[in-house]
């Protein structure tokens, strides 16, 4: 076991209190009382939702702009804390949710310090899942703060669900001139937010889900909280100074933090992952630039690193749009500065065949002695048909002033844009629900 608990748990146990550290270094992670056991009760039916079966409780939906739902239950567990289960997407003109993920959650996050002395899995090694935090209406502004039944804490008020703005969805003038109406046609975008705040010792987490009207979700992990305390004495090479003169510099660090999901698309866990490649070729002589587009069928298990112009997709085997296209999610990993320092921060992303006790990019528990405890270990040949999706956001921190008091939230994210889950957009105003495909010729 490589994390070294040291001084960030010390201070953690000063915050929290003996047993719930002692709790957390135990290993135990307990699935708070999830959908079926929530009150003992059995779970009343859920009114035309078939994808998200669970008592009311733990289910969240939410109509936006343009008519589309997002629906999802929700648990809870001591080392990633939120996880969201059974995400179903239905736009305007879908007549059943469309199942996309079957769970999906924070898998780790990887702090090492620049100086090799201090190593720390904030997920799986300290009370991150323990340490959620209640928060204050004014943190969930427009939602609501939905209860959290956290083992050995009882209830925290700290699930925020609301929703937010998120500037233009579209716009079009569709020009007389082009054949068109002459009217503009734009749309305001909304978002479906979920999020909760935990700390890990010093620092406090937020995850962030964000589930938009055109059928885009992303997650991201904001930071903030404090620089560790213990963490003033870094080098000339390995920190930068806070506070007046150059006494204490705060060490560097990176924060690497995964995300594992299980996609569910068209509510078949089997599916086909694709990369594709596009590679650009300049001019000889006169002309322009040609790109050239490959498809690489990713048929045993990946461990991926990005490239420009590469991406990824998760593609449904089980439902395809109305054009006949297969449905799929395409993965968008958000600006990453990616740590060279362990075999599972090396990559970018990870594509597994599943197996039920791979839930932690690294230091994972669950799968007994004698089984690699991290990501990469797992990518070992096997055929791909039931894919587990990793990503990796990688984060250096090197501390500034401002970084002083409280640190402003720094982000790291991804998102997993809709290809071909319906045939158009599922935004299109009504006026142009024809325009699908080849336009007519146009006088
Ligand atoms: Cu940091």
């Amino acid at each position: 076991m490589h994390v070294s608990h040291g001084k960030r748990l010390n201070g953690a146990r000063k915050v929290l209190g003996t047993a719930l550290a002692v709790t957390a270094l135990l290993g135990a992670a307990i699935s708070a009382a999830g959908p079926a056991a929530a009150d003992g009760k059995a779970a009343p039916k859920a009114p035309a939702a078939p994808a998200a079966d669970c008592s009311a409780a733990y289910k969240i939906e939410q109509t936006l702009d343009g008519g589309t739902t997002w629906r999802m239950c929700w648990h809870y567990n001591t080392y990633s804390g939120l996880i969201l289960d059974k995400v179903s997407y239905q736009p305007k003109g879908e007549a059943k949710p469309i199942p996309v993920l079957t769970s999906a959650r924070l898998a780790q996050v990887h702090v090492p310090y620049d100086d090799g002395e201090a190593e720390f899995d904030d997920v799986t090694g300290t009370d991150f899942g323990m340490a959620l935090q209640k928060l204050k209406t004014s943190e969930c502004p427009g939602g609501t703060i939905k209860t959290v039944k956290v083992p050995d804490r009882g209830d925290v008020s700290g699930l925020c669900v609301t929703t937010r703005a998120r500037g233009h969805a579209y716009r079009l003038n569709n020009d007389g001139s082009t054949g068109g109406s002459g009217k503009v046609y734009t749309g305001q975008g909304r978002d479906l937010l979920v999020y909760t705040v935990n700390k890990a010792s010093w620092y406090e987490y937020i995850t962030e889900w964000r589930f938009s009207s055109d059928g885009t979700i992303s997650s991201n992990v904001g930071a903030t909280g404090s620089l560790s305390p213990f963490d003033f004495d870094g080098g000339d090479d390995r920190g930068w100074p806070i506070g007046k003169g150059d006494q204490a510099k705060a060490e560097s660090h990176s924060h690497n933090v995964f995300w594992r999901m299980n996609f569910g698309l068209d509510g078949s866990p089997k599916a086909k992952v694709e990369q594709y490649d596009s590679k650009v070729t300049p001019p000889t002589g006169g002309g322009s630039p040609t790109t050239k587009t490959t498809r690489t069928p990713v048929t045993k298990e990946l461990a991926g690193d990005r490239k420009d112009m590469r991406w990824w997709r998760v593609v449904s085997t089980a439902g395809k749009n109305k054009d006949g296209h297969p449905r799929s999610y395409e993965i968008v990993p958000g600006a990453s500065q990616k740590h060279a320092g362990r075999p599972f921060t090396k990559r970018d992303v990870f594509f597994t065949q599943y197996k039920k006790c791979e839930q932690y990019a690294s230091n994972n528990p669950s799968c007994g002695n004698g089984v690699p405890t991290s990501v990469d270990k797992w990518v070992d040949g096997q055929t791909l048909n039931h894919p587990i999706t990793w990503v990796n956001i990688g984060f250096h921190h090197i501390a500034r002033d401002e970084d002083q008091q409280p640190m402003p939230v720094h982000w790291q994210g991804f998102s997993m844009a809709p290809r071909d889950v319906t045939a158009m957009s599922p935004l299109t105003p009504g006026d142009l629900a024809g325009q699908n495909g080849r336009p007519p010729n146009v006088g």
